[in-house]
């Protein structure tokens, strides 16, 4: 493969003052040829790989963190770099072969945006790439010339393996493939409680459910969560949920017949889940019950702990604090004697 000395014009116009241009093309030559076809691997130190926040060129702003649960494949391009280019289908070849495992970034700390998206284009590049303009590409202290550089970072964000120049596929699938191995996915979602505002509630009213799922995996999945009264679904929600995060889903049910339902959520299984028996959350029992007038507290009987209900808010209009809806019971927006004489009517009733 021919190589072309205007691929490294810049650095070399920066780092060789001297000689003469011949010269300086000569080694820029024999330099690049032995970076390209034989590689400068170098110890790699295992550090945490330092983070960074880059806008890639289609205007979004990621950051290496955001995959951190995932093995990361940074490399490090200048466009008119041949073997950049050379490179490009080996990288496309793993992209196919390992998905969402792997997240692969092109990054450039010398061409334009502009130029970048035409290689992006050219080379029919899916993935991530970005320019660096804050300079992270010298924070790995690589030796010139170092475009293309090749970094693999595992799924706890330590660099495991550098290269600088060409590398093909074969090399880095078995690197990929080692840390795989080494840090295998886990996918395994569950329902962690299921919580009704109300158990017992007049039938045809509303009470909210909250629904509190877990991504107990090392990687971030989306996934269903369905949740359910007897055989019926009262809802679906979908959640993508980062590794080892949860979150807490608000439903809502009206139950239009009076009976006892048995709560639960599931949450749909993710590809490759083993752990199904997480996925399910037995609740127990909800009960809808008749409407009964001056029950306030939902217990099936008008007795005094519902007196006391309207005591607390007697004397309230809708502007005050202790304003109760529920124990204005004659409608008329001030809770008194009236409301009392209503309570007292229904004393003692059960559903
Ligand atoms: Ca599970
Ligand atoms: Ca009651
Ligand atoms: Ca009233």
């Amino acid at each position: 493969m021919e190589f072309s000395s205007i691929t490294y014009k810049s650095q070399f116009e920066i780092v060789l003052l001297g000689g003469t241009a011949r010269m300086e093309r000569a080694f820029a030559l024999l330099t690049c040829m032995i970076v390209a076809f034989l590689g400068v691997g170098f110890a790699v130190a295992q550090d945490i790989a330092p983070d960074f926040t880059l806008t890639d060129i289609d205007g979004v702003e990621f950051s290496l963190s955001d995959y951190r649960n995932g093995i990361v494949l940074l490399n490090f391009i200048s466009c008119p770099c041949r073997f950049c280019v050379a490179e490009i289908p080996h990288l496309r070849s793993l992209y196919e072969e390992f998905g969402e495992d792997l997240t692969i970034m092109s990054i450039s700390d010398s061409d334009s945006v502009e130029t970048l998206r035409e290689f992006k284009q050219e080379n029919n590049i899916d993935w991530i790439v970005s320019r660096d303009d804050i300079g992270y590409t010298e924070s790995y202290d690589l030796p010139f010339p170092y475009h293309p550089t090749i970094i693999l970072i595992d799924r706890e964000g330590v660099i495991r393996y550098e290269r600088v120049g060409f590398v093909d596929k074969f090399v880095l699938r078995s690197e990929v493939i080692k840390l795989l191995q080494e840090f295998p996915a886990v996918n395994d979602v569950a329902v962690s409680d299921v919580r009704p505002q109300r158990v017992v509630m007049p039938n045809n009213t509303s009470t909210s459910i909250n629904v509190t799922v877990e991504n107990q995996g090392n990687v971030g999945v989306a996934f269903n969560v369905i949740l359910h009264c007897n055989l019926t679904q009262i809802g679906t929600q979908e959640v993508i949920l980062d590794a080892g995060l949860s979150t807490v889903l608000t439903f809502h049910w009206a139950p239009t017949l009076v009976g006892t339902y048995t709560l639960w959520a599931e949450a749909s299984q993710v590809p490759g889940e083993v752990n199904l028996t997480n996925n399910l959350f037995v609740f127990g029992n909800i009960t809808a019950q008749a409407f009964l007038p001056a029950d306030l507290n939902y217990d099936g009987i008008v007795n005094v702990l519902d007196f006391s209900i309207v005591a607390v808010a007697f004397g309230c209009t809708p502007e005050d604090l202790d304003w109760n809806e529920m124990a204005d019971l004659n409608n008329d927006l001030i809770i008194n004697i009236l409301d009392i004489s209503i309570a007292a009517t229904e004393f003692g009733k059960t559903v």
